[in-house]
């Protein structure tokens, strides 16, 4: 029986034992952390033998193919190991996907990817099809392979899946921007990450669709020398509009969100459906939590929570989308970003930056010169209080740190859950 080994037992790699779990295989499950309790209870339930604390060699090595859950590095010493021998390491999209033939709509990009998968998984709800939401969004696709019958997916596909992605084939792939994102993951090379990003395409032939962002300058660049087999779809400023809508009307604010909704729109088109149900779900979406996320207003300043803007780039569009003067509570853990990006705009809209995180110094290094009311903080508390005592009736208080959350926080929906039920409180 061909022996399958699932590295990590978080969402991703217990949904993959479970399907299989399912389809036969002699599964092994390890963790070299704590296998949290619901997961722990899934692997009981369906019999599936697992270890945590640890990675055993001996368990692990024999494996004929291993599923990698997608927060462990390549880098890691057992899967070099596992390399140098040459077992099959994949990734959970690309072993669930073996077992279905439903239609895959796929989005990735560097920022956008959750808004713009949730509002396609919407407009296709509202057009009545049967269909599953999955992948970095936060729900297993292999757990549903194994327990839902959808005829459509629509998966956030982050690039450390992709990177493990060989025979799957998106039928819709979408590519929103690609900007320096966990760059700690690619060996500090920009074009690792955005090579591991056109893997979306691959495998895609004319009868497939490619969707991207037309003024997007690297995928432009990419375009060019690379091949993509699938059909062409660009969207942007630059080319016909395809919004059913105009913008105005759109539920979601903001250019970026212009952008996302032409994205979910041409896809919803290749799906085939009907404009009026594109048009409706395009006015009606609620979008989605921790992406400039209005709070409240207190004593005449608005606060904002952007918690889920974990790089520059998404930074910029919170920023670019202030329309008044705005405090700019920001930091956390560094992924080797380049703040530059964001001067200009911090310049034209902030006057008190508020630090928050374990480690300031990069900040102080790159913003102590810009003139502006800095804050030094390592604690939500302190943050807040700060901004509050900095913010003039009229202003914004804008939460969108630049930086994952995993010094102070569990994770980035903690950080906006934290932030909220403080801002509520004052
Ligand atoms: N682990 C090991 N060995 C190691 C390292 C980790 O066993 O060497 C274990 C940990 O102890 C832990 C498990 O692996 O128990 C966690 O695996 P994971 O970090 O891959 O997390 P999952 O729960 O499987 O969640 C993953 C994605 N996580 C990451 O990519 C880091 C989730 O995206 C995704 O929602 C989920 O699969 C379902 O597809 C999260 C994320 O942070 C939200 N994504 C990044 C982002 O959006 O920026 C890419
Ligand atoms: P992702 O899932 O790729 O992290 P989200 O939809 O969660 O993307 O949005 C993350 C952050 O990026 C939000 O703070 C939002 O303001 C910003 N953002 C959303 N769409 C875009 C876009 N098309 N381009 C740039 N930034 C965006």
């Amino acid at each position: 029986m061909k022996r399958i080994v699932v590295l990590g037992a978080g969402e991703s790699g217990s949904g993959a034992a479970i399907l299989a779990k399912e389809k036969g295989f002699d599964v092994f499950v390890s963790d070299c952390g704590t296998i949290s309790e619901p997961y722990r209870a899934l692997l009981n339930q369906n019999g599936v033998a697992w270890e945590d604390g640890r990675h055993s060699e001996d368990r692990i090595l024999n494996a004929d193919e291993v599923i990698k859950s997608p927060g462990i590095p390549l880098t890691a010493p057992l899967i070099q190991k596992l390399q140098a021998q040459g077992t099959p390491i994949i990734s959970e999209i690309e072993f669930a996907a073996r077992y279905t033939n439903a239609k895959m709509i796929c989005i990735t990009g560097s920022n956008g990817k959750t808004t713009t998968t949730s509002l396609i998984y919407y407009i296709l709800r509202q057009a009545g099809l049967n269909v599953g939401l999955a992948g970095n969004i936060g729900n297993s696709l292999a757990l549903q392979v194994a327990h839902e019958d959808h005829d459509y997916y629509v998966i956030e596909l982050s690039s450390f899946q992709l990177d493990n992605m060989y025979d799957f084939k998106a039928d819709i792939a979408i590519l929103l921007n690609i900007t320096p994102d966990h760059l700690d993951r690619y060996d500090f090379k920009f074009q690792n990450y955005v090579d591991a990003k056109f893997r979306i395409t691959r495998n895609q032939t004319a009868d497939d669709a490619f969707i991207y962002w037309a003024e997007d300058p690297v995928i432009d660049r990419c375009l060019r020398t690379l091949r993509v087999n699938a059909t062409l779809y660009p969207y942007g400023f630059s080319v016909p509009n395809p919004l059913p809508v105009g913008e105005e009307e759109l539920a979601l604010k903001g250019r970026h969100n212009v952008l996302n909704s032409m994205a979910a729109t041409i896809a919803a088109n290749v799906v085939g459906i009907k404009n009026e149900v594109i048009r409706e779900s395009l006015k009606t979406f609620q979008g989605v939590e921790h992406r400039l996320q209005y709070v409240a207003t207190v004593r005449g300043v608005r606060w904002i929570n952007d918690s889920k803007a974990t790089n520059v780039n998404s930074c910029w569009y919170a920023l670019e989308a202030m329309t008044t003067p705005t405090v700019l509570i920001l930091g956390g853990k560094d992924k080797g970003n380049d703040y530059s990006e964001i001067d200009e705009l911090v310049r034209e809209k902030c006057h008190t930056l508020v630090f928050m995180g374990l480690h300031n110094e990069k900040l102080h290094e790159h913003f102590d010169g810009f003139g502006l009311n800095i804050i030094d903080t390592d604690n939500l508390k302190d943050a807040i209080n700060g901004a509050y005592n900095a913010a003039h009736d009229g202003d914004t208080v804008l939460l969108s740190p630049c930086c994952a959350s995993f010094d102070l926080f569990k994770s980035y929906e903690d950080r906006g859950d934290q932030f909220m039920a403080a801002v509520k409180a004052l």
